[in-house]
Formats: structure tokens, sequence, C-alpha cells
């Protein structure tokens, strides 16, 4: 009996201890870099933005390893296309947290995915960084939820504010929104709060689908009441009709679209009619810092255009991650530490720092949401060939 129980309980502790070396091997020995998961939209419409996105982690990853990743171990960046909605934002989570074992993830693309697939990470405690979410409500999902991406409620009114310096005699206003998408909700909320306080006259709210390509009824009603304005928060393929249509149907007043719009891939859809359209931005390729600069270089290397606001946000919530797990390496071998305790320390470490990114200079509050100092208001202007052309910076 008596030897019985010992050798039990010696199989016992030697089960133990191996199951623990493998779970660190799992992490450290096996993989020879830190894997930090990419779930954004690789297919669909919402590619349209996800590509962006994609363009700024890929110079990222090369930046920070060519700078000797994380105190000498390089970081892997593992996507996983989440498509357009948000079942695919849930499978690609599932799959870089069990499968890929990241220790943090950055995405999905839309706010409006965040609110289904980021629960699934608060649960697991692995880290978000939301990188173009920007809807009220997203770091309050919970405590592993962050953003790099300024919420709409401080990034939206500077876009009214220019249109109305640009044309003072703006009294009539008119508005649409997705009501199918939690950001064009979310974002219509605060222009039709800025629109109240200016004391504007708020003529009609239209409402539409992202997935609606004809929009005659809603441009109808707008041109019969005169608008001096047209605030749209739209996704870019609806967004880019919209204005379309509404040129063609003879509006000839501003337009100021949302964050929807902060995308180059919506000159081919309104084409030459995208001319004059404003749109508000978290990010100005010629901001002097010099990571920006080196950022910048890198893309138009690439890409001969300027750098858009998706791919400096996606660079940027990259570098969150590695500079918090070099903090956390200094203090700590990370090859010392099992996966959940690295997910854990890099969601405290992230929090307390401050970065100086392409953005600018952050920081987050206790709940995760970015603070970010410099904001920017851009005009559309086309090309004469109508096909291409570019974001110009009002201020
Ligand atoms: C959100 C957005 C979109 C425009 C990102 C592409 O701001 O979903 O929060």
């Amino acid at each position: 009996m008596k030897i019985n129980f010992h050798a039990r309980s010696l199989l016992y502790i030697l089960i133990l201890a191996v199951s623990g070396c493998s779970q660190k091997q799992d992490f450290n020995q096996a993989t020879k870099s830190i894997p930090i998961g990419v779930a954004v939209a690789q297919t669909s419409n919402i590619a349209l933005f996800g590509q962006e996105q994609i363009a700024g982690i890929k110079i990222a990853e090369n930046y920070f390893n060519n700078k000797g990743g994380i105190n000498g171990t390089p970081i892997k960046i593992i996507f996983q296309d989440t498509g357009g909605d948000e079942a695919g934002a849930i499978n690609a989570f599932q799959t870089l947290i069990a499968k890929d074992k990241v220790v943090g993830i950055v995405g999905p693309t839309l706010s409006q995915q965040a609110f289904s697939a980021d629960p699934i990470a608060e649960r697991a405690k692995v880290p978000v960084i939301g990188a173009s979410n920007t809807a009220k409500g997203i770091p309050q999902i919970g405590e592993y939820i962050t953003r790099i991406s300024a919420p709409i409620s401080v990034v939206a009114p500077n876009s009214i504010e220019t249109a109305i310096s640009t044309n003072p005699q703006i009294k009539k206003v008119a508005v649409l929104y997705a009501q199918n998408d939690a950001y064009s909700k979310s974002e219509t909320e605060i222009f039709q709060q800025v629109i109240k306080k200016r004391q504007l006259n708020l003529v009609t709210v239209q409402k539409f689908q992202t997935t609606d390509t004809d929009f005659q009824t809603q441009g109808t009603n707008i041109i019969n009441l005169k608008p001096d304005l047209v605030i749209i928060s739209a996704l870019a393929t609806d967004g880019g009709n919209l204005v379309k249509q509404l040129k063609e149907l003879g509006y000839q007043g501003l337009i100021v679209g949302g964050n929807g719009f902060n995308t180059s891939n919506i000159f081919s859809v309104c084409k030459a009619l995208c001319d004059g359209v404003i749109v508000a931005q978290a990010y100005s390729p010629e901001y002097p810092g010099e990571i920006n600069q080196s950022f910048r270089k890198t893309y138009q290397q690439q890409y001969k255009k300027e750098p858009p606001q998706f791919s400096a946000q996606a660079f940027t919530a990259v570098q969150v991650y590695v500079d918090a797990l070099n903090a956390i390496d200094k203090e700590k071998k990370i090859s010392s530490l099992s996966l959940e305790q690295v997910r854990m320390l890099l969601n405290k470490q992230l929090l307390s720092g401050n970065y100086k990114t392409p953005l600018g200079e952050i920081a987050f509050t206790p709940e995760g949401d970015v603070i970010q100092k410099d904001f920017y208001v851009a005009r559309i202007v086309m090309n004469a060939d109508g096909n291409t052309g570019k974001f110009v910076l009002i201020k």
C-alpha cells in the first residue's frame, strides 16, 4: 500500500514536470521567433482596407527584425484572413489563439467584427490591439482589448470644422450612414452631435446597407432638400458609390466622408467625382518623427505613393507589441516564461508604455484607449485621368 502510494505520487510529479517542460518548449525552444497574430480582411470588400493594413504590418516586421527584434529574437507575423464579417473574424481569432499560439493579436479590420471577435481573445486572456477600430465602446470590451486607432469622437468633428471654414455659409446639412455597420452608426452619432452644437440645420438622416450599390432613393431625397453639406459614414465601396451617384444626380455642395473614406482604393469607385471630398485623418505622412520618416520612405519605395492612415496604424500596432515585448524581456527573459505568462505580462506592459510612432507619441488610458495628440484633415484631389488621385492635407 505505502509503496504504491509513493510510486503513484512520484509518477504524478513526473507527469507534472514533463507537461510543464513541454508547455515551455511549446513557446520557446521549438519556435525561434515570437509569433504575433494579425487578423485582418484579406478577402471581401473589406480587403480594400485590409490590404493597406497588411502593407504596414509587413514593413513593421522587417523594420523591427532588422533592428534586432526582441533583444535578438525575431518576431514572426502570422496572418489569418477574417473576410468581411463577424464569423470570419471569430475563426481567425480562434486559429491565432489556439493553433498559432500567438502572444497577441492585431485586428480585426472593422469595429463591427471586433464586437464579436474581441470577446474570444478576452476570455482566452490574449491581448488585442485594434488598428482600425474607431467605434465607441471598443476598449470597454475587456481588459485585454486596446486600440491605437483614435476613436471617432476625437477624429470626426475635425472634418465638419474644416467644411465650415471652407464654406462659412453652410446651414443645411444632410447625413447618411450604413445602418448595418458599428463604426458607421457610431460615427453618425458624433457627426449629428457636432451639427447640433454648431447650430446647423440637419435636414435629413438617410440610411442604407454597406452592401447597397443603388443610392437613387437616398440621393433624390437629399437633392430635393438642397443641403449645403452632405456627411457620409460608410465603408469604402458604398461610400464611393454614394458620392458618385449624388454628384451624378446634380449635387454640387461640400461632402464630408468618415473614416471609411480613408483609402485611395475609393478612387476607382467614384473616380473623378471623388474630387473635393473632405476626410479627417489620424495620420500625416509629413509627421516629422524619425520612425515615421523611415516608415514613409520604405512605403514610398514599395508603393510609389504616400502611406495611407491604415498602413501607418497597422505598423504602429506591431510597434507597440515590439516595444512592450522588449521591455518585458529586459526584466525577465521571455524564453523563461510560458505562453500564458507572456500574454498576461504583455497586456500589462503595453498599457503602461509611451511610444514614439508614425502616428506621433502615443500612450494608453487605463481602459486601453489610445491617447494621441495630432489629427489632420485632408481633401481628395483627383488627377486629370480621373482614376488616380491623392489625399491633400488641409491642416
Ligand atoms: C471601424 C472603422 C472602419 C472604417 C475601418 C476600416 O473605422 O470599423 O471602426
